[in-house]
């Protein structure tokens, strides 16, 4: 039997072979010293069930290029080359009749880790050389906060995230770290673009151990661990930005702010603390947040002097701004950040992304250069679309819509490309996308399994996964290179996506130019030799390619200098290094916001929300929060065993208060529909104290698996009930944490779960 080999996946490293039993063996690389369990799942990688083992054609499409059965009807196999050659007719046809703006390439999602072989690298390249296509901009992840935090400290937003203080400067300045939304350790599992060691999930646990208080603000108890022995202040969802300014209303009222620093440092404050103490007719007391969020109005009190009395933090989750007005909470706490006046001091200020990745715990040590990756080129294309209007984009053509100050116009999409992703997971109103998803002419979707995505194209290639191609891996976010090797031959007559490219560009004649010649062995040396390159310009040396090849994981921490931190140096001497904002100071109040006429100049609270304290909760009275899953990276590896073995009754665990399931006469193991005016799906239920009283939690990523007959999602997709809305004219961003349900027992026999098997196949 041959010897495993390595390989690397957004959520670690791992030995991949064949098991005695001819199955496929996985074992965590040895220098992991905590593995995450979400590896077990690679064993399913070649799952008869989900692999697409030849290229599919939807066979209304196939016939008379029918858009209408799109996810309803049969796909026919056909031969690679007839596949190709459709493909190519369709952006052919599609760019001569409406132009290249009518593709829609921007094709969200995570795919796989590996430099080269990364999906939408390859596509956008692709596309690019093709004429250029309208691409999307930011992300499900963080888009409110994207657009915002620039306004406020001039910096991007990830890139600011990253300047995090060290878990060593906060244990030794910090007295009080307040995180809104907690940090999960489950979600520490995984990084974009891979995890050599998952050696900071214990981080909290070492600051309370150090002395600092760790306060959690949020609805779910177990958004931090136990271990950590944070106190949890229970608050309703999306009433963070009522506690924030009740913090600020209680330093101001107390005379407790650095006013030192607020003049130095910021515009704006006094716009904004008169909004604070009442300007509009409403003083924004810890009395009024105790009444919106039910935080006790003491314990705001207590924590805003806690806050003043000596350095502090505020973490804030991704999830808080994937809401209404989500952009409103990271300026608030921004805003109250500036009036403690820590910003810039080891260990102080505001930490962006607490428990995402590895985000907030690099120590200062990141790659100061870049990590190769297939070059994309310019795109020809200007147009641009937030990433979470795509049901907007399809369904409103020629239509204006606002983005960050600016009226902007829905271009016609004709044809839509996906790669690397999977829209019919991360999108939000499932059922508005599915109508709005038989617009476009034709849909092409490269894939290695039958998402929903893959059931939902009318071309589907299949493609290879990062088991059957040889890459390598490595994160702006991360200190390790790891060479990544092929275990398999690839599945069926699946093909790695550069082939399929690659083919695709010869038949619309310009395959030298996506090639450039090189064999795909020969583009990930390329990939290594221009990472290497880079390296060596800041002083890093990196290894020669062979030695890098066949050696194991390269821990480059040893390697990296310290950086020091933007907000920093401007406290250091903000004369010499502003920031770049307006003012050059950080903008509690930015009249490019206030003039852009969508929101108020400050942060501020919009009540205007699905949520506990709308009059909608008469008839959905759960806030329903859709929160990343533990056992698998959104909806990969679903088919796995650590996914599945986490179902109740096959379906993905819903948790409810148990006050809130004895209510609805539910119990453990039970199932539940769970609906409200854009849908219903089943899920099975799990009973939880942790809970504040009034939610409902599910993990995102089911495979979504509609039953039309019954207008039932299967399977437990939360997408199918979360809001399509933007979070506000600024940033546009997905708001899947505003989103209020009922929930009742499920008593009919239940429709099994179709996901997992896969779609019809008919003739032409
Ligand atoms: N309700 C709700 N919805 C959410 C969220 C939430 O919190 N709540 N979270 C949002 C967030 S933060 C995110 S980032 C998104 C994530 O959304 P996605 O990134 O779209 O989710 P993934 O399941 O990672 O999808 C990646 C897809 O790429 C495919 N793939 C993997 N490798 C390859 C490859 O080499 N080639 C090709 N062609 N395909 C490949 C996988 O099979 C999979 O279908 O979801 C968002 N949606
Ligand atoms: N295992 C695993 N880890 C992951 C991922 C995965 O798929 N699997 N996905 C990764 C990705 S792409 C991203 S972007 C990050 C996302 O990281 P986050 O967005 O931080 O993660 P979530 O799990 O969605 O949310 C964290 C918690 O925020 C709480 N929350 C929700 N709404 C509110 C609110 O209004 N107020 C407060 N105070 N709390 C609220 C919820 O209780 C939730 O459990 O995670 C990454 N980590
Ligand atoms: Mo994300």
């Amino acid at each position: 039997m041959p010897e495993p080999r390595l390989t690397a996946t957004h959520w670690g490293n791992y030995l991949v072979g064949t098991a005695p039993d001819g199955g496929i063996s996985v074992r965590p690389n040895g220098s992991d010293p905590e593995p995450s369990p979400i590896g077990r799942s690679l064993a399913a990688a070649r799952d008869p069930g989900v692999r697409i083992a030849r290229p599919a054609v939807r066979r209304g499409y196939l016939r008379d290029r029918d858009r209408s059965g799109r996810g309803r009807e049969p796909f026919v196999e056909v031969g690679w080359d007839e596949a190709l050659d459709l493909a190519a007719g369709a952006l052919r046809g599609t760019i001569a009749a409406h132009g290249n703006r009518a593709i829609y390439g921007g094709s969200y999602g995570w795919a796989s880790a590996g430099r080269f072989h990364h999906a939408q690298g390859q596509l956008h390249r692709f596309l690019r050389l093709a004429g250029g296509y309208t691409d999307s901009v930011d992300t499900y992840s963080f888009a409110a906060a994207e657009v915002i935090v620039p306004h406020i400290i001039g910096l991007n937003a990830y890139y600011a995230g990253k300047q995090a203080p060290t878990t060593a400067e906060v244990a030794e300045h910090c007295r009080c770290l307040v995180l809104f939304g907690g940090a999960p350790s489950r979600n520490t599992q995984v990084n974009p673009g891979g995890i050599g060691a998952h050696d900071d999930r214990g981080h909290l646990a070492e600051l309370s151990a150090a002395g600092v208080e760790i306060v959690h603000v949020g609805p779910l108890r177990d958004d931090v661990d136990a271990a950590v022995g944070a106190r949890w202040l229970p608050c309703r969802p999306n009433a963070d930005v009522p506690v924030l300014l009740a913090l600020v209303h209680a330093v101001l009222a107390e005379n407790l702010q650095d006013d030192d620093f607020l003049a130095r440092y910021t515009v704006g404050f006094d716009e904004f603390a008169r909004y604070v103490r009442g300007g509009d007719g409403v003083p924004k007391t810890p009395e009024w947040a105790a009444g919106l969020s039910g935080v006790p109005a003491a314990e705001i009190r207590a924590l805003a002097r806690k806050l003043a009395s000596g350095r502090s933090l505020i973490g804030l989750s991704y999830a808080v701004q994937r809401a209404r007005y989500g952009e409103q909470p990271y300026w608030a706490a921004w805003a109250l950040a500036a009036a403690l006046g820590y910003i810039g001091l080891p260990g102080g200020g505001v930490q962006m992304g607490s428990g995402v990745g590895k985000g907030t715990t690099l120590q200062r040590r990141v790659p100061p250069f870049r990590i190769g990756t297939i070059p994309q080129g310019p795109n020809p294309v200007p147009d641009t679309v937030p990433v979470s209007r795509i049901a907007e984009l399809l369904e409103r053509p020629g239509e204006p819509y606002r983005y960050n100050g600016a009226e902007r116009v829905y271009p016609e999409i004709d044809l839509v490309y996906w790669a690397g992703g999977n829209p019919f997971h991360h999108h939000q109103d499932l059922n508005r996308l599915r109508r709005a998803w038989t617009r476009p002419g034709t849909v092409i979707v490269n894939e290695h399994s039958w998402t929903a995505t893959a059931r939902h194209a009318d071309i589907v290639f299949p493609v290879t996964t990062t088991l059957e191609r040889e890459d390598f891996a490595g994160s702006s976010s991360d200190h390790w290179l790891t060479p990544m090797h092929r275990v398999f031959e690839p599945y069926g007559e699946a093909r790695d996506d550069h082939a399929v490219l690659a083919a695709l560009a010869e038949r619309l004649g310009f395959g030298a130019a996506f090639t450039e010649g090189r064999s795909t062995a020969e583009w990930v040396e390329h990939v290594w030799e221009t990472t290497r390159s880079d390296a060596a310009a800041v002083g890093v040396e990196l290894p020669a390619y062979r030695d890098f090849r066949t050696g194991p994981p390269l821990d480059l921490r040893p390697l990296l200098p310290e950086r020091d931190h933007d907000l920093e140096r401007f406290r250091a001497a903000p004369e010499r290094h502003p920031l770049r904002t307006p003012s050059g100071r950080i903008e509690i109040y930015s009249h490019t916001i206030a003039e852009a006429g969508d929101l108020l100049g400050h942060p501020a609270w919009y009540p205007d929300r699905e949520w506990l304290g709308d009059p909608r909760a008469e008839r959905f009275p759960l806030h329903l929060l859709s929160n990343q899953p533990a056992t698998r990276l959104h909806s990969q590896h679903d088919n796995g065993a650590t996914s599945r073995d986490a179902k109740i009754a096959g379906r993905e665990p819903l948790r409810l208060h148990p006050a809130d399931a004895a209510e609805r006469g539910l119990r453990d193991g039970d199932l539940a529909r769970v609906f409200n005016d854009r849908g219903a799906f089943l899920a099975g239920v799990a009973t939880s104290d942790a809970l504040l009283p009034g939610v409902a939690q599910i993990a995102t990523g089911a495979w979504y698996d509609p039953d039309d007959e019954l207008g039932l999602e299967r399977h437990g997709n939360p997408n199918v009930v979360t809001p399509d809305i933007g979070t506000s004219p600024l940033a546009q961003g997905p708001s899947p944490n505003s989103c209020l349900v009922q929930v009742e027992r499920f008593d009919g026999t239940p429709p099994p779960v179709r996901a997992f098997e896969p779609p019809e196949f008919g003739s032409r």
